[in-house]
């Protein structure tokens, strides 16, 4: 059942002081043909700034320390789509890291500045989908030190991570990762611990592996990763799942991880493609910021979703 689900994400724009950019401004731009795939191997080189393993080229955005930024995600542009943010499917966390532009995104260089794994009710993609618009408001820490960031949004898709990738590479977590650069001004002086992305993650995490469709786990749910920094702290905050090492993993260690029954999965996605196929006008309907390139990438990609599915439809 494994990559029925094509319906992920981007970050689509990032706005400051009411200021909206796009890909190209200060987000990197996407890979193409296919912009919303996701990484999902989290020991892959994608994982820094999403495929294809390195951070690109874009605008500096200027934002003061202290301040908020507003982050919006988009699947499709044809915002009567259902899944337009993203497949109701797909819940998990949402995680933003920063790390020195200089590093270009390699070494132990990252620091978590916000997440939002499941809490009051919701998991973080329950945030962007109930917000109808993909739009999630983010505070950049007061304390610190000025500078130019590489800012690394993730959404992870938790909806086949019942079981280990290192197993089974047709499931597993899925990562939507996109990176934007950013020049952070204030009078801070803090350069919070830094984490090497990849390494953060291993398959096996609590996070990484989790049985989504086991409503007793899910309010016990914390997300992966390092600790978040909190602003004031003056040094990261320990949590419960603080990383032991932060050697990058090649080895995931066994797991005792049921497997599961799909069928609630599989009727879910069905009803997804069913809809998708009784809506075909994702095609025609486009939304101004768009590059024409980004254009040709959104055909591309539901032209990738039809074959799949005739492919499907041939093997039922
Ligand atoms: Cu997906």
């Amino acid at each position: 059942m494994a990559a029925i689900a094509n319906a992920h994400t981007i970050l689509l724009t990032l706005t400051i002081d009411g200021t909206e950019n796009a890909a190209g401004q200060c987000i990197e731009p996407y890979h193409s043909p296919d912009r919303t795939s996701p990484v999902k191997d989290p020991s892959s080189s994608d994982m820094t700034c999403g495929i294809p393993g390195k951070s690109k080229d874009a605008a500096l955005c200027p934002v003061k320390a202290g301040s908020e930024m507003r982050l919006q995600f988009q699947n499709y542009e044809d915002s009567s789509r259902d899944d337009w943010v993203i497949d109701k499917s797909h819940k998990g966390p949402i995680l933003v890291y920063l790390a020195p532009l200089e590093s270009a995104g390699k070494g132990d260089v990252w620091f978590k500045i916000f997440e939002h794994g499941y809490s009051d009710g919701k998991w973080g993609t329950d945030l962007i989908r109930g917000d109808k618009e993909g739009k999630l408001t983010i505070t950049i820490p007061a304390d610190i030190k000025p500078g130019d960031y590489l800012l690394r949004s993730e959404v992870i898709g938790l909806h086949e991570a019942y079981i280990d990738y290192a197993k089974d590479k047709s499931n597993g977590a899925q990562y939507f990762i996109n990176c934007a650069h950013i020049t952070i001004s204030g009078s801070g002086t803090l350069e919070p611990k830094g984490y090497p992305i990849p390494g953060i993650y291993k398959t096996s995490d609590p996070g990484i592996l989790f049985d989504l469709y086991d409503g007793n786990k899910t309010p016990n749910y914390s997300a992966p990763g390092p600790s978040l920094y909190v602003a004031g702290s003056s040094g990261s905050v320990k949590s419960n799942n603080d990383l032991s090492s932060t050697e990058p993993s090649s080895t995931s260690s066994p797991s005792s991880k049921k497997t599961k029954p799909t069928s609630s999965v599989a009727a879910d996605e069905n009803n997804d493609t069913l809809q998708a196929q009784g809506n075909p006008k994702g095609i025609e309907v486009v939304v101004d910021n768009s590059t024409s390139a980004a254009k040709k990438n959104k055909l591309d990609c539901l032209n990738k979703r039809r074959r799949r599915r005739r492919a499907i439809k041939t093997i039922v």
